[in-house]
């Protein structure tokens, strides 16, 4: 995203080290800060048992990391024994090529500031709430931890294509939007609905927005907003089915998808098999 932000970007770039990782220095995250992220969490850990998927709920119970802003450190202790991942810290959005090169060495990073009181219920850049609450959890899925490496490594090679914009909305309709068909009903896994009051309910529930069966060439096809709940979702039937059409090289697709249009927002195909709520 940091491709596509006109405006100035919020985090502080002053100390970087040259992968843009910053340190946490946990000691300056105020009272009033430390309160707000309780109420953050304790308003949306409430709400997802009703429309995560089991498997990032059962994770987030488990890691219980409502009571303050969490520590990098201690995150990474479990997260490395579990999935080899590891969480870095970073100022905000990062530059798509070093985004990727992180995620191809399953490092995920994670913005250090924290939202406003203002920004309760929305906020543009991603967070240290959005990105541990919506993202974290599924790090320690093997087969997602999986993919999302494997995405990043596709992003790298995707810069010399020419290809980012395709890339970015593949992590779009499915790292941060993505639907998925569960024993108990349509859920979520995707962190931008994850970490929104109002789109875990839109998202899963409402009869408005579309919800198209996953085609990686139709994600890789479709614009998106990002200023408004989405009009279509993409739903995947299992973490495996993500990770296996992935797994190819995309160089193929990219010279096929040069050749069409793109399809907008909220375009429904002939071809687009459609699921009910
Ligand atoms: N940087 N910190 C951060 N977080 C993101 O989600 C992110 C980014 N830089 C680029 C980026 N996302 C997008 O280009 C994705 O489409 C890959
Ligand atoms: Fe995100």
């Amino acid at each position: 995203m940091a491709g596509q932000t006109n405006h100035p970007l919020r985090g502080d770039y002053s100390a970087i080290a040259a992968d843009y990782t910053v340190t946490q220095d946990y000691a300056r995250y105020t009272e009033s800060e430390q309160q707000l992220w309780k109420r953050l969490y304790a308003r949306q850990s409430a709400l997802v048992p009703q429309y995560a998927c089991d498997e990032f709920v059962d994770i987030l119970g488990a890691l219980n990391f409502g009571a303050g802003i969490p520590h990098f450190d201690e995150i990474n202790a479990k997260l490395s024994s579990a999935t080899g991942w590891a969480l870095v810290a970073v100022p905000g959005l990062l530059p798509d090529d070093v985004f990727f090169t992180h995620l191809a060495n399953r490092r995920f990073p994670v913005s250090v500031w924290l939202r406003t009181l203002a920004e309760f219920d929305y906020v543009v850049e991603p967070d240290i709430f959005h990105d541990f609450f919506g993202h974290v959890p599924l790090l320690f899925n093997p087969t997602f931890a999986d993919y999302l490496e494997a995405y990043g490594v596709g992003g790298v090679k995707a810069k010399g294509l020419n290809a980012l914009d395709y890339l970015a909305r593949l992590y779009w309709y499915t790292v941060e939007f993505g639907l998925i068909q569960t024993p108990r009903g349509l859920r979520t896994y995707g962190a931008g609905i994850l970490s929104s009051r109002g789109e875990l309910p839109y998202a899963v529930n409402s009869p408005k927005p579309n919800r198209v069966a996953f085609d990686l060439q139709r994600v890789m096809q479709s614009h998106y907003k990002i200023d408004t709940f989405q009009e279509t979702y993409f739903v995947i039937e299992s973490f495996d089915e993500l990770f296996l059409a992935t797994a190819p090289d995309f160089t193929p697709y990219y010279a096929a998808l040069a050749t069409r249009d793109a399809i907008a927002a909220n375009e429904v195909l002939a071809t687009d098999r459609l699921i009910r709520v």
